[in-house]
This record gives C-alpha cells, sequence and structure tokens, in this order.
C-alpha cells in the first residue's frame, strides 16, 4: 500500500515541486492551498501521470476553525499520514520595523507560525496512533540570521526552529522522525508575494544569480525521506552557490 504524505501549500512554489517529487516516489497525496483551481488540475495531472491518489483541501491556513474541522473531516482511509511537510507561508512586505504594516506581519505570523501550530496539532496525533510519522518543516535562512527591513518574516522562521526543536524533543518517544529545512533564495513566486504582484522588483531579487529551484528542494527532502528508519536529517540548511549567507550574494556583472 501507497504511504500517504499531506503537503501544505502544494499549489505553487517548493509545494508543489515536493508533491510532484513524493507522487513519481510512489506516495498518494493531501494536497491543501487556497487556489481551488490549482490543486484541481495537480490531482488531474498527478493521477494520470503517476496514478498517485490526490486529497485535496482547499481552506486558509489562518483560519482556525475551518483548518480544524478539515483536517477532522479527512476520510478515515486518508488518516494515516507517514509525512507531514509544514511548506505553506510568506513574506509580506519588506520595511523597517518603525514603517511596517500591521497587516503583512499578521499574515505572516497567522501563516507561517499559528497555521503551522494547526495543522500539526491535528496530524501528530494521528501519526502517534499510527505509531509513527516524519515532519518536514520548511523553515528559511531567515530562521538562522536576521536581515535589514525582514525582522517580522525572520522572527517567524526563527519560531519555526524553535517550533522543530521543540517537536522532536516531544515527539521523540511516538518514533516521529522532525526535520528542518532552510533554504536561501528559491525562485518560487514568493518575491511576488513578498512585493505583492511587482514582478518587476521580484525578478531583482534574483538577478545576475542563479537561485535554488523549487525542484532542488524537492530532491533534498527526498533525500531526507529515503534514509534508513534509525537515521534522522535534523535541521538542513541549503543555499544557491552564489548566496553565502542571508545577505551577502555574487552577482555578475557586479
Ligand atoms: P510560493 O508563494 O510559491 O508558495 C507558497 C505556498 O503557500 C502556496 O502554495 C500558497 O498557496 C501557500 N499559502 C500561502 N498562504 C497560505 C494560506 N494563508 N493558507 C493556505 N496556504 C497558503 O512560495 P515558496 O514555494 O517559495 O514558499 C514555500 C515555503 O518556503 C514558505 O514557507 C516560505 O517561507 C519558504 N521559503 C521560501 C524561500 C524562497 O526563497 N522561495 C526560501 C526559504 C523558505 P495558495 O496561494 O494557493 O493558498
Ligand atoms: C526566504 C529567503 O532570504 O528572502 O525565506 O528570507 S529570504
Amino acid at each position: 500500500m501507497k504511504k500517504i504524505a499531506l503537503i501544505t501549500g502544494a499549489t505553487s512554489g517548493i509545494g508543489k515541486a515536493i508533491a510532484e517529487t513524493l507522487a513519481q516516489n510512489a506516495y498518494n497525496l493531501i494536497l491543501t492551498g487556497r487556489r481551488k483551481e490549482l490543486l484541481d488540475s495537480m490531482k488531474e495531472e498527478l493521477g494520470v501521470k503517476f496514478k498517485c491518489d490526490v486529497l485535496t483541501l482547499n481552506f486558509d491556513i489562518r483560519n482556525r476553525e475551518r483548518t480544524e474541522a478539515i483536517i477532522d473531516g479527512v476520510p478515515e482511509q486518508w488518516k494515516k499520514i507517514s509525512v507531514l511537510v509544514n511548506n505553506a507561508g510568506l513574506a509580506a512586505g519588506l520595511h523597517p520595523i518603525h514603517e511596517g504594516l500591521v497587516d503583512d506581519w499578521e499574515q505572516m505570523i497567522d501563516t507561517n507560525v499559528k497555521g503551522l501550530l494547526y495543522i500539526t496539532r491535528k496530524v501528530a496525533p494521528l501519526m502517534i496512533a499510527a505509531g509513527s510519522g516524519h515532519i518536514i518543516n520548511i523553515s528559511s535562512i531567515a530562521a538562522k540570521e536576521v536581515y535589514e527591513n525582514g525582522s517580522v518574516y525572520c522572527a517567524t522562521k526563527h519560531a519555526v526552529d524553535a517550533l522543530t526543536k521543540g517537536m522532536r524533543i516531544d515527539l521523540l518517544k511516538y518514533n516521529i522522525k522532525v526535520t528542518s529545512i532552510a533554504p536561501g533564495m528559491v525562485d518560487t513566486e514568493f518575491s511576488t508575494v513578498r512585493f505583492k504582484g511587482d514582478k518587476t522588483r521580484a525578478d531583482k531579487v534574483y538577478e545576475g544569480l542563479v537561485p535554488l529551484s523549487a525542484a532542488d528542494i524537492a530532491e533534498t527532502i527526498w533525500f531526507v525521506l529515503s534514509r534508513p528508519a534509525h537515521v534522522n536529517i535534523n535541521d538542513l540548511l541549503i543555499m544557491p552557490t552564489a548566496q553565502a549567507n542571508a545577505t551577502v550574494t555574487h552577482r555578475e556583472n557586479q
């Protein structure tokens, strides 16, 4: 029987690439996101290409009641979740602390921290009941360093790292692995979302260098998932070769 993975934020970027990689590696998938039409087309595509069964769950992860009701309502045959990838997340804006938009802060905190907690609170007991599981939290270089104008996004990702460490302790005796994957720049919708649709500004983030692709992260996650039962990768920082840390990059013609 195929294993089941639940991936949050699977409609684009890293989450979408993880879904493709896991479908290719014989998982059935529970995919979540707000954009229903994208979830529907992924279900169709992955079903045809990989004979993968897909359950789509269309909700905003910030909505606690809906998130809880939807996970509670997952059909019994989908409840044996082996892998949870807490991926849904975003950065909104890039401002010094005294000019930041409070709505942006709330969106980041509610999605990156509280949404991740709502999902984990519901899925971890299912893994405990099943006797095993693997939770992968998508963290960031922003969890390791703080950069100018990014304090709230960085704070949410520092929180993800703290939660990862805490989960690992609490879930240790239940045979549940917990991993944090911390990427540097990955070319996804991330910067377009951060700059609220300003594609020109978003493209500048990646100008003159080769960023990571979402597929690079998905491949890394497959490596993490395919280790033997006694091996856990706790924390993996993965950067483009042209990026030394959160702020130092090497760009062509600069
Ligand atoms: P994308 O914008 O391409 O993908 C973000 C995903 O999160 C989408 O599927 C989106 O789905 C989902 N999402 C966002 N908000 C919500 C919400 N309120 N409810 C439900 N789903 C939501 O960006 P990435 O793929 O780059 O981002 C994925 C993760 O990787 C994030 O946690 C991000 O912080 C992290 N990351 C990204 C890096 C990068 O450089 N790209 C580097 C390091 C970490 P929908 O819009 O359909 O709801
Ligand atoms: C996304 C990468 O450097 O924009 O987490 O914070 S960064």
